[in-house]
């Protein structure tokens, strides 16, 4: 069957923003950044730059506090220098016609004392212990044992993504997406298993969706809520996640998020392998801006989850990798790289910004 993938190239209203392709470069971490600063450098500029052509590009997570760092050598934008390094990439990536939105994190419970400030425990809205491991300077490891927040700090982090969304504004960006997936801090906050306060942020759905909506608030009070989107990965057990009753859970954060007018929800649509299947419509229904799908889609599912309506734009992450001029090989339906595995996190320029473009191969 031969799909027609035109809609792959048509515009899309994104926000305040205008998209000239409805394909989305996906967060991904890639453990690049300045040892010992976290500040992007002019590799990492090289590597946004060669995917320019993306009609959005997401960056890699990027922790808003030291406190929020989970891995070695992941960038920041807490410091000036930081700052400074992410505005040479935006820079860059807007000479050269594209458009791009930082993705702010804080891993919460994945982490490790190797990192923390003042080699102190990681927080989490409760002290469980993830079963996951990290990326340190010695190799992967078990995260650390966790401590509770006290309320009074839950304050203070929701602060840290408020000061995050303004330096990324200085940096240049044209957005900001919160990382609210894959069992890091907001989302341990969602989830039952692990989040078993007493207090106003744990229990029942509306306390275990509070800090996330908090959070949004106060990125969007930072900005504007066109240029403030959100990443969600209701069905995925990553980090250890498990959660009684998702459904219900996501469905009340979705209302919540579209009521705050946020440019978009951006869903890593993986699913635990044998567990309920999720349905992903039910958020489409429930928010009224922009959907993002991502997670294994190919360049005719994409087309056709757009034609049918489930998404608006589709983002692709392993792709993108391998083929920084995805958009062209697209619209070709030309051959893709194969990733390499081994060069995903850390390292240099190999399996980094070395992949061939259609023309070069
Ligand atoms: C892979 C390795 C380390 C971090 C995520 C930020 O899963 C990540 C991540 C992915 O969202």
């Amino acid at each position: 069957m031969t799909v027609d993938a035109s809609v792959l190239f048509s515009h899309h209203r994104l926000g305040t923003l205008d998209l000239p392709n409805r394909i989305v470069m996906a967060p991904l971490t890639r453990n690049r950044a300045t040892p010992g600063t976290d500040a992007p450098h002019s590799m990492n500029t090289d590597y946004y730059v060669q995917r320019a052509r993306a009609g959005l590009i997401v960056t890699e997570a990027t922790q808003i506090s030291q406190q929020g760092q989970g891995y070695i050598q992941t960038p920041g934008i807490y410091t000036d220098a930081q700052v400074e390094g992410w505005q040479a990439v935006t820079k860059a990536v807007h000479a050269a016609g594209g458009r791009i939105f930082l993705q702010m994190w804080h891993v919460g419970r994945v982490s490790h004392v190797s990192l923390q400030p003042g080699g102190g425990a990681p927080v989490a809205p409760s002290a469980i212990q993830a079963k996951t491991k990290t990326y340190l300077a010695h190799g992967f490891d078990s995260v650390s044992m966790p401590r509770a927040l006290e309320i009074e700090e839950i304050v203070l982090t929701v602060r840290d993504y408020y000061n995050a969304t303004v330096n990324a504004r200085r940096a240049g960006f044209d957005g900001v997406e919160i990382h609210a997936a894959n069992g890091y801090l907001i989302d341990q906050f969602l989830r039952d298993g692990s989040n078993h306060r007493t207090d106003a942020y744990g229990g029942s759905i509306e306390n275990r969706t509070r800090f996330a909506i908090e959070v949004a608030e106060a990125v969007v009070n930072a900005w504007e809520p066109g240029r403030v989107g959100i990443r969600l990965s209701p069905a995925s057990p990553a980090n250890d996640m498990t959660d009684s009753n998702p459904a219900p859970l996501f469905d009340h954060l979705a209302h919540n998020l579209s009521a705050l007018k946020l440019a978009y929800l951006h869903i890593n649509e993986s699913q635990t392998p044998g567990a309920t299947p999720f349905d992903f419509t039910s958020l489409r229904r429930a928010f009224k801006g922009t959907y993002i799908a991502n997670a294994g889609y190919t360049r005719e599912k994409a087309a056709e989850a757009i034609v049918e309506g489930r998404a608006d734009l589709v983002a692709f992450g392993k792709l993108y990798i391998a083929n920084p001029d995805l958009v062209e090989r697209f619209a070709k339906n030309a051959p893709l790289n194969e990733p390499d595995q081994a060069s995903f996190y850390g390292g240099g320029a190999k399996g980094y910004i070395d992949y061939p473009t259609l023309d070069a191969s």
